[in-house]
């Protein structure tokens, strides 16, 4: 991979949030696995896919590492947190998550930024994008959440009607002529 070209500090940076991806993943697996042990199986498998794009934010992290002349170190991965107790806790949870690595994300492109590295700057912008992507992600389920279950008495068949509409043919359907 020739010289390096990344400064001992960002190294360790890059390669700590390579690590936090990786969390990241495990994370999410292992609310899969809480989801599905709760019959949501929707949303389980919403987070099992989830967890498969964090560990691909890992190995973004791992080859760039790399290509720039340094050393990815893969790290232990901390136990995820304690299962949540219901769905709501287990959204929100999600949400804090995502608002907590845009945070890391953010300070790693302040010291990309400080330290004038421009080819780390760059590689970050990705994320920044990302970041805006699954947070926007995260708040509508928080969002279809607060409509199954919490806005209005009854309001389930809001939901399903939501999700009816969405697709529904926009041509309306003529009532039949009585036959004569
Ligand atoms: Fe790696 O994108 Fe979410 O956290």
């Amino acid at each position: 991979m020739g010289d390096k070209r990344i400064s001992d500090n960002i190294e360790q940076a890059l390669n700590d949030q390579m690590n936090n991806e990786a969390a990241q993943a495990q994370a999410y697996l292992a609310l899969g696995v809480w989801a599905e042990a709760n019959n949501y199986t929707g949303i389980a498998d919403f987070f099992y896919k989830h967890s498969e794009e964090e560990r691909q934010h890992m190995f973004k992290f791992l080859e760039y590492i790399n290509t720039r002349g340094g050393t990815a170190k893969i790290g232990a991965i901390a136990a995820p947190a304690d299962n949540p107790t219901n769905l709501k806790e287990c959204i929100e949870d999600v949400w804090q998550h995502e608002l907590e690595n845009s945070k890391k994300i953010y300070a790693l492109v302040d010291q990309a930024m400080a330290e004038r590295d421009w080819a780390t700057f760059n590689f970050l912008q990705w994320f920044v994008k990302e970041q805006i992507e699954e947070e926007a992600l995260i708040d509508g389920l928080r969002d279809k959440f607060a409509l199954a279950s919490e806005d209005k008495a009854n309001n389930a068949n809001f939901y399903s009607l939501d999700r009816d509409m969405q697709g529904a043919s926009q041509e309306g359907e003529l009532p039949r002529q009585a036959e004569l």
